[in-house]
């Protein structure tokens, strides 16, 4: 069987991003978008960033979600770079708990945007969850299957905060 073309690239700055961004990767997953992920350093590989980011349109990617933690520039030397998309997640740093993270992802100067999530998990899951809403806005199938993603959402949240209370 072929792999459909990836359209989502989740780029991350270590392996250590990994645990944070597999969420990214496994919602997409779920929701049946084809992606790649790749480890693409701000400051240890800046050639493979401009690499990336540069032929990533040419590939056929139309998302990108790039998560890094500390000095947090890959996200906006991505969005620099390539005219896609570009989602932005906050890994949670040991040293300052991913507010560096967060407030290197978000203050971008106008006319670079940068889409900015969440730190950590939710931010990676809810990356995956805006990548696939804006592929489904041309693709119905897609569509459907995130409106059943949420409607399953919906039904698993219970009326109450525990199984033996009124
Ligand atoms: C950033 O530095 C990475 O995105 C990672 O979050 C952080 C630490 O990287 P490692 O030292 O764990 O490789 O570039």
């Amino acid at each position: 069987m072929t792999r459909a073309a990836p359209l989502v690239g989740i780029i991350m700055g270590s392996r250590s991003d990994w645990e944070t961004m597999r969420h990214a990767a496994e919602t997409l997953e779920r929701l049946g978008v084809p992606h790649e992920t790749r480890v693409v350093s701000a400051h240890r590989t800046p050639a493979r960033l401009v690499d990336y980011a540069e032929g990533a349109r040419g590939r056929g990617l139309k998302v990108i979600i790039a998560g890094a933690g500390g000095a947090a520039h890959l996200p906006g030397m991505a969005a620099a770079m390539t005219p896609l998309p570009v989602l932005g997640v906050p890994v949670e740093s040991h040293a300052l708990k991913g507010m560096d993270s967060l407030l290197s992802i978000a203050q971008m100067p106008g006319g670079v945007p940068v889409g900015t999530l969440a730190i950590g998990r939710a931010g990676a899951i809810n990356a995956g969850l805006l990548a696939a809403a804006i592929l489904a806005l041309s693709d119905p199938a897609l569509a459907a299957r995130l409106d059943a993603w949420r409607a399953a959402q919906t039904e698993g949240v219970p009326e109450t905060p525990a199984d033996n209370r009124a």
